[in-house]
């Protein structure tokens, strides 16, 4: 299994990408895990995209991209991955496209959670992560908008894009991906 699943911030792509990990046996790939542990860790990486980070912007595509091609190239991941949250732009798309062509290994398919702006907002301040004030939150909204909400079109172009209603019960929605995924 070769998947991304992509959404707004709190559409609830970690909480699905760990469920499916659970029924497929293959790794969850988050680029939100890797940063945060990243500037845990205060490495280099760590501390160009923290700024980012808190603002509610996309670290640079460049440090993403670099870090997803390091992460596919480790053992577990050479029999199928989840990536959630990854890509978040065209840009890294077409890396990602690029990457997995050399590696005879496509995409099958795009997972697209949909949620309502207004219950996004409620969800994440409620989770209250550093990242989760509000007006980060409404940052974060107008960044999917502006620079990921292109991927629609790019996955739909290329009969990969599954859109899943993201709200409700959480087993509910997993139950819909599951279904999707079959199809
Ligand atoms: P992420 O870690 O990807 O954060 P997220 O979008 O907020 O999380 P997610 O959608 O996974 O929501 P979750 O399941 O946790 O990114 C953080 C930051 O890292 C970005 O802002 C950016 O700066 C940077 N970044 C990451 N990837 C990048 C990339 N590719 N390029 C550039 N920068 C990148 O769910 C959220 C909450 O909702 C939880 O509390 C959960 O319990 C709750 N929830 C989930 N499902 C629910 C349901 N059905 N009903 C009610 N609540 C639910």
């Amino acid at each position: 299994m070769r998947i991304a699943m992509f959404g707004a911030p709190g559409t609830g792509k970690g909480t699905q990408a760990e469920k499916l990990v659970g029924t497929f046996s293959v790794p969850q790939i988050s680029t939100g895990d890797l940063l945060r542990a990243a500037v845990a860790e205060g490495s280099e990486l760590g501390r160009k995209a923290k700024a980012a980070m808190d603002a509610g912007e996309l670290v640079a595509d460049e440090v993403v991209i670099e870090m997803i091609r390091e992460r596919l190239a480790q053992p577990d991941a050479q029999d199928g991955f989840i990536l959630d949250g990854f890509p978040r732009s065209i840009k890294q798309a077409e890396s990602l496209d690029v990457m997995l062509e050399r590696l005879e290994q496509p995409l099958e398919q795009v997972i697209h959670l949909e949620v309502e702006d207004e219950e996004i907002v409620q969800r994440l301040l409620s989770r209250g992560r550093d990242d989760d004030s509000e007006e980060v939150i409404r940052n974060r909204l107008q960044v999917f908008s502006n620079q990921t909400q292109p991927l629609i079109n790019y996955y739909e172009d290329q009969g990969k894009l599954v859109s899943v209603d993201g709200t409700g019960d959480m087993q509910a929605i997993y139950d819909r991906i599951v279904k999707a995924l079959d199809r």
